[in-house]
């Protein structure tokens, strides 16, 4: 008796392993409000020199997409006693925004691969409870980010594999998900990946008079993705970057100008799909105020950060995501636009706090 149910044991085991297309740790009863979408990375981090820069030819603070010369950077940095962590810029937003809000709240999608480091990602979002749906690609490995940190720099070079497998029929089979969720939040690194499923959550969110939000995610996303970006352009309700993805989207698009403010405001006026949703346009600064445009309003908000302890920054990995993450939340509990700012600076705030993009346990709450 006990053979046959072993060797029943094996094969269905076996017939789970050739059948394991994805990853669903959803709890059947959520609500799941926040569907986030985008690049499932593992951050491979460690301390490097201008020798490794020069090595691979990259920019101290920048963010990349891997070519050929760029792959033996991984070995390079694991040499260097390398920290693996889970990044991927919306997962990291997700996983804030996750940290905030009640149980089952924020599910994630994108595409991993059957390995070590898609379990060490769904291990990493379990613990501040965002759940995982993954798409699993069977022959990519999951996507590796390797983050070159040098003084208060960081350069990343980002090698999708697995992450840039996924496809709008992979959104398509998980529309339950899009159905119950009301605000969608997609990571602009993704316009590198699938066009059509950031468009069929955009339409989605427009025909449903939901919310649509966009992160600028890197100056590459408005320089060379500047037609994919801006075909997703009239559904942001709200679009999130950092100054220098600003300036990169001003200068790709012939503004004319570097000012924060104007270019702000310029996004919030660009035409609108949903006209029952005002845009809203934020910018951070780094320790400069977090500019604030809102389509139709004349007067440009800015809000300072509150002051930070240098002996208390570990690591500004995520910072950017984590704000996200904050102002993803205060959004979905209907705070004010001044609340959820707060709420967004006080996350990067903790994250900044931690190694990697990460937030710090036992729970702090806003
Ligand atoms: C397509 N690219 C280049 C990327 C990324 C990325 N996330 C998604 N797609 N390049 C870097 N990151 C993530 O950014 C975080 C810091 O903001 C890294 O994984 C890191 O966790």
């Amino acid at each position: 008796l006990f053979a046959i149910e072993n060797k029943a044991l094996f094969h269905s085991c076996r017939q789970l392993n050739i059948n394991q297309k994805s990853i669903d740790t959803r709890n059947k009863m959520g609500k799941y409000e926040i569907l986030a979408l985008e690049n499932p990375l593992l951050d491979i981090q460690a301390v490097g020199d201008q020798a490794l820069l020069d090595k691979y030819g990259l920019k101290p603070n920048d963010a990349i997409l891997a070519e050929e010369k760029h792959m033996g950077i991984y070995e390079d940095l694991i040499n260097r006693k390398a920290d693996f962590n889970a990044g991927g810029a919306a997962q990291n937003t997700a996983r804030g925004a996750q940290y905030i809000l009640p149980e089952d709240s924020v599910v994630f999608v994108g595409c991993v691969g059957k390995d070590k480091y898609a379990d060490l990602l769904v291990e990493a979002n379990k613990k501040v409870g965002l759940h995982t749906v993954y798409r699993v690609d069977e022959e990519q490995p999951t996507g590796r980010c390797g983050v070159v940190i040098t003084g208060h720099d960081r350069s990343m070079c980002t090698d999708l594999a697995a992450a840039n497998c996924y496809k709008v029929e992979h959104l398509k089979e998980n529309w339950d998900l899009v159905k119950q969720a009301k605000l969608y939040f997609v990571g602009g690194y993704h316009l590198t990946v699938s066009v059509p499923a950031i468009m069929a959550l955009a339409e989605e969110a427009a025909k449903e008079n939901k919310i649509f939000m966009l992160s600028l995610s890197a100056p590459f996303i408005p320089q060379f993705f500047k037609d994919q970006l801006d075909q997703t352009a009239p559904y942001w309700d709200y679009v999130v970057g950092n100054e220098t993805e600003a300036r990169s989207y001003a200068a790709s698009h012939d503004l004319n100008t570097e000012d924060i403010p104007t270019i702000a405001r310029h996004l919030a006026q660009l035409p609108k799909a949903n006209s029952q949703r005002k845009r809203t346009v934020i910018i951070t600064q780094g320790t400069d105020p977090t500019v604030v445009a809102v389509q139709d309003e004349d007067k440009v908000h800015e809000f300072p950060v509150h002051a930070i302890d240098k002996s208390e920054i570990a690591d500004t990995t995520g910072a950017g995501d984590a704000f996200a993450g904050g102002f993803v939340a205060g959004v979905a509990k209907g705070e004010s636009l001044k609340t959820c700012v707060d709420m967004g600076q006080w996350l990067a705030h903790l994250s900044i706090k931690e190694l990697g993009p990460a937030y710090p346990f036992p729970k702090q709450t806003y």
